[in-house]
């Protein structure tokens, strides 16, 4: 964990980016009553699109703008009640004229919000050439084992779909903080990988947009915003909830950190493992750029298609963690077993089986008031004060700590020994713990940009800005050790079950 101040928690991620009230100027938004079709609410510039100004739109008919077999279609699909976005391409009538229109419905209660872009030129590939090319694409990643290879091809597939000037995929880490792993860029502008970001620039409520849209579109930084009208939403009696729209005006924070960047569009596509924002693709181009809905639509098929890529190869990666654990643990349960002492078998081991299990450089084991152990372990009194000091926390399950001397002040003197702790609890009550040690790894962060001047207030407090260069900004982190891997933590438990059964089968041992 690094020291810097948290701008996530604190300040960025509690802006309320979905009750924006405006829109951008690449679509129109308009809200409909679900019982009688009324229009209720809809943005400014929907007169342009309907030669209706907005003030008259209110309270009419959809049939005031929408042919009867779009309105027939709309209150199925309102019926249906489905709450995911549904596209709905339609066609309205303007001086006698048909507009094509693509149109994303989000049915809520009450209401239901159509997001509405008209449709411009046409459609340059058939279905059966765009599934073709993305199945080529899912082809060659499935045939890659290695993720940075994977993520390099998909942004490389997604320029070449797309033509941004730069693309860059990067990767959250615990903390939210997220590093690039790939990057493609021309024009000028500069080159991110290796850098990591903080949380911040993509705040909380950000991310979790993106379990709600697969992607952030921003045509044009310097668009012109449209209001809504009226202010308030007359069913929910507050701002509309603009979560799910890809219309939502953006917040002015954002719109300065992309010029910082020398952007004037972007777009940003989840890459998501197990249900969780995994990553983000963000692609950027410097001047203006509009996507369709269907090129959209391709990656938005891409993003879930890279998704599953990338956590095949992830869980692959853990069952083979987890098989290779499994086969050194198995050991240990044989020894364990073989000395009839569970001390002797997991300090006296000549091969240090229990070292190479859990990674560790020393480990040492209380049982009964004995402190046994193996490897590079603190001095004996400081061990005892650590025995006490994890009895104290009373963990019954697996804990596992990487920064040791941040919780518990005594460690940092030992941080070369110790600045990773697993505990593996044997008996609580007799203060019984297997304790695995791992030592300080001190590494470097580059940062694009200082991250404490993520953000920087203007003499009155209230305006901010945020920062302007990203240039590399290094960090030296001390006190931590390498992390306790997912697959480390789950052997550590059945450990821990075994060491319980064996415990209660061989009672004399633990007297
Ligand atoms: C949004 N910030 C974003 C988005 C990205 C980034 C990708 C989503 C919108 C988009 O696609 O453009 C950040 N873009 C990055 C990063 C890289 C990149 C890290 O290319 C690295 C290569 N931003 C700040 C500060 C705040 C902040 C200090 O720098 C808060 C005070 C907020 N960022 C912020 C907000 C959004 C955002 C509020 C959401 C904007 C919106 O959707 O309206």
């Amino acid at each position: 964990m690094s020291n810097n101040k948290n701008y996530d928690a604190e300040f960025c991620g509690s802006l309320a980016i979905h009750q924006t009230n405006s829109v951008q100027d690449y679509g129109f938004l308009l809200v409909v009553e679900n019982e009688k079709l009324e229009i209720i609410q809809g943005s400014e510039n929907l007169s342009t699109l309907t030669g209706i100004p907005i003030r008259e739109l209110i309270g009419a008919p959809a049939t005031s703008i929408f042919q009867p077999e779009d309105l027939t279609r709309l209150k199925a699909e309102i019926a249906k009640g489905n709450r995911i976005r549904i596209p709905f391409p339609c066609t309205i009538m303007v001086d006698q004229q048909p507009k094509a229109l693509y149109v994303l419905l989000h049915v809520k209660d009450g209401q239901t919000i159509l997001e509405i872009e008209q449709v411009y030129g046409r459609v340059e590939r058939s279905f059966t050439e765009v599934f073709q090319e993305v199945r080529s694409f899912i082809s060659s990643i499935d045939e890659i084992n290695d993720l940075d290879a994977i993520c390099k091809a998909s942004i490389q597939e997604i320029r070449r779909l797309a033509g941004f000037d730069g693309i860059r995929m990067y990767r959250f880490d615990r903390e939210w903080n997220g590093m690039v792993i790939a990057e493609e860029v021309s024009n000028g502008l500069e080159h991110y990988l290796g850098q990591t970001f903080p949380a911040s620039d993509v705040p909380k409520q950000a991310r979790a947009l993106y379990i709600r849209s697969p992607y952030r579109f921003i045509p044009n930084r310097e668009y012109h915003t449209h209001k809504l009208f009226p202010v308030i939403n007359p069913i929910s009696n507050t701002f509309l909830d603009l979560s799910d729209c890809n219309l939502r005006s953006i917040a002015a924070v954002h719109l300065e950190y992309m010029a910082n960047m020398n952007v004037m569009a972007s777009m940003s596509i989840r890459v998501m493992v197990n249900g969780k924002l995994w990553g983000l693709i963000s692609c950027h181009h410097i001047t203006a750029k509009y996507l369709n809905a269907e090129l959209r639509s391709i990656f938005e098929w891409l993003s879930m298609e890279i998704s599953h890529r990338i956590s095949a190869v992830i869980k692959q990666q853990q069952l083979s963690q987890l098989a290779e654990l499994a086969r050194e643990q198995a050991i240990i349960r044989e020894q364990i077993i073989g000395k009839g002492s569970l001390d002797g078998a997991i300090t006296a081991d000549e091969n240090k089986t229990i070292l190479s299990l859990f990674n560790s450089a020393g480990c040492a084991i209380k049982l009964g008031g004995k402190i046994s152990s193996i490897g590079h372990v603190p001095e004996m009194h400081d061990l005892e004060n650590l025995f006490l000091w994890t009895s104290g926390k009373t963990v019954t399950g697996i804990m596992a700590i990487e920064d040791l001397g941040n919780s518990y002040e005594e460690a940092k003197d030992y941080a070369g020994i110790a600045s990773g702790l697993l505990i593996i609890p044997i008996d609580v009550e007799k203060a019984d713990y297997l304790l695995c040690f791992r030592p300080e790894l001190i590494r470097d962060i580059k940062w694009g940009g200082d991250p404490n001047k993520a953000i920087n207030f203007e003499p009155d407090g209230k305006r901010y800005h945020p920062r302007h260069s990203f240039k590399m900004w290094l960090e030296t982190v001390r006190g931590q050790a390498l992390p306790w891997s997912e697959a480390e933590i789950a052997i550590a438990g059945s450990l821990k079950d075994f060491i319980t059964d064996y415990r209660l089968a061989n009672p004399y041992q633990f007297q």
